[in-house]
């Protein structure tokens, strides 16, 4: 007979196949065994070690549901199962996953020519070549539609455009070898894909952003461009508007919502173990009390209950039955509660909820920053508003 585990409150893990059920073991293992020995001093030194990415590409962990191109193509559950134990252990770690998977590859793949896929693919499944996304700008986060980065063809060269203007809050731009930058040719946004090593000195610069309060174990720049030279052949050359990043963002944004669950379930493993070693009044585990209880039964509850949201959405995504409004409700849901909880959870462990080695704070402070890219949570509310009732309310 089955009893109440509540790691897995409404056996979920029924719902994959052995492949899914193999690959997360896999994850879940490379993510403790070698991500969570790093974390901490990564969080204190606001460092990142861009070999995570190469072992994650040792592992077929980037661009992993693309098929070909050295690339793994397993299922949509599965990608979420990987981005689940990588973010079990820090939000950023997922954030580098995310980014050169489902931002830059993704890019590439959905948009790119074939010359642009054979060119980078294979070399970015491996973790050789980095890449990020540039959309965001210091004027234009929740709107990106108004941005101000422009294209216009070089006056010298035939087949060159110069890409001028500033993106900011991008994940991974220090480290990048190329970067997908969003700009308005023309005054139609438009993708192109940037290349370091081509760019004269003085035309790109990549300046991190330090002193973070959250997401310190990840790398985060700006993009400041000034007659960036990008060819012709680096262009996209079929989405115009912002329906190519919103594109990438589809899957990103499932991959948060997924991984945010991750996070979240630390948090619970640990506020658990706490409460039940930690002894107060006549020596009383906290985990006696009713009101301790009640915090880890709400979010034992709310992380079961995306769980399957999650698993549900990567089926409909696999069969081709996705709307993105699908993946607004639980990138929403799942941010919120994840960050609710987490914030609740580190209730317990009083004081010593701010030293760092009890790993909670840290999750709390990475969820804001979960909960705010990728659109933050009032814009998803705004989405599914504008879905629900047939009216805009952005503006
Ligand atoms: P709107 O009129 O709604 O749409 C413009 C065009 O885009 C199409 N579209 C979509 N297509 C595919 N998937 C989606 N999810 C789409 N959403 C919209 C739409 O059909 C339309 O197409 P067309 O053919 O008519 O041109 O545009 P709007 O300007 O009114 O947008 C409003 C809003 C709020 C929905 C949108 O701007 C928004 O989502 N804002 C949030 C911005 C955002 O998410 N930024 C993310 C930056 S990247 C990032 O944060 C990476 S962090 C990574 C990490 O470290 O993990
Ligand atoms: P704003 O747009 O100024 O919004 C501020 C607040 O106002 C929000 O709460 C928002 O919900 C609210 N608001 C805005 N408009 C409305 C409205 N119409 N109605 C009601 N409320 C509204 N971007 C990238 O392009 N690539 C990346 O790789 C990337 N990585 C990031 C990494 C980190 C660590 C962080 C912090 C951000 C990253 N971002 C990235 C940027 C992120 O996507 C933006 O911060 C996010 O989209 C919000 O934009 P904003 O910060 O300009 O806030």
């Amino acid at each position: 007979a089955s009893t109440f585990d509540y790691r897995d409150s409404l056996q979920s893990n029924r719902l994959l196949d052995e492949d899914e059920i193999e690959i997360a073991s896999v994850a879940k293992e490379y993510s403790q065994e070698k991500l969570l020995p790093r974390v901490l001093n990564a969080y204190r030194n606001e460092s990142f070690d861009k070999g995570i990415l190469k072992e994650m590409g040792s592992l077929g962990f980037l661009g992993a549901t693309i098929k070909g191109y050295g690339c793994a193509g397993i299922s949509d559950v599965a990608m979420g199962l990987i981005t689940r134990e990588v973010e079990r252990v820090d939000s950023g770690y997922r954030s580098a996953l995310s980014v050169q998977s489902s931002l830059a590859m993704g890019a590439i793949y959905d948009f790119g020519t074939q010359e642009l896929k054979e060119r980078f693919l294979p070399d970015m499944a491996a973790g050789n070549v980095l890449g990020c996304f540039g959309l965001t700008e210091p004027n234009h986060g929740s709107d990106p539609g108004s941005m101000e980065t422009t294209a216009r063809p070089d006056p010298n060269r035939e087949g060159v455009f110069l890409l001028s203007g500033s993106k900011t809050w991008i994940t991974n731009s220090p480290i990048s070898d190329v970067l997908v930058v969003w700009a308005k040719l023309d005054g139609k946004i438009r993708g192109f894909l940037v290349e370091r090593s081509r760019c004269p000195e003085g035309t790109l610069e990549t300046p991190a952003i330090k002193n973070k309060t959250g997401l310190r174990a990840s790398i985060t720049g700006m993009i400041h461009m000034e007659n960036a030279p990008v060819f012709k052949e680096n262009m996209f050359p079929d989405v115009v508007g912002l329906k190519g990043p919103f594109a990438c963002l589809n899957n990103a944004r499932y991959g948060i919502a997924w991984g945010t669950m991750g996070a979240l379930e630390d948090c619970i493993e640990r506020a658990r173990d706490y409460a039940l070693s930690r002894k107060q009044f006549k020596g009383n585990p906290l985990a006696k009390y009713q009101l301790v209880q009640k915090k880890l039964a709400d979010a034992v509850t709310d992380v079961t209950y995306g769980l399957l949201a999650c698993i549900q959405v990567g089926r409909l995504k696999e069969q081709g039955l996705l709307v993105p409004e699908m993946i607004s409700m639980i990138k929403r849901q799942n941010c919120d509660r994840a960050l609710e909880h987490a914030r609740r959870l580190q209730e317990i462990f009083g004081g010593n909820a701010v030293a760092d080695e009890y790993h909670i704070g840290r999750h709390v402070a990475n969820l804001f920053v979960a909960q705010t890219y990728e659109g933050q949570s009032d814009i998803h509310s705004l989405i599914l508003g504008r879905a629900i009732t047939g009216v805009q309310a952005f503006c």
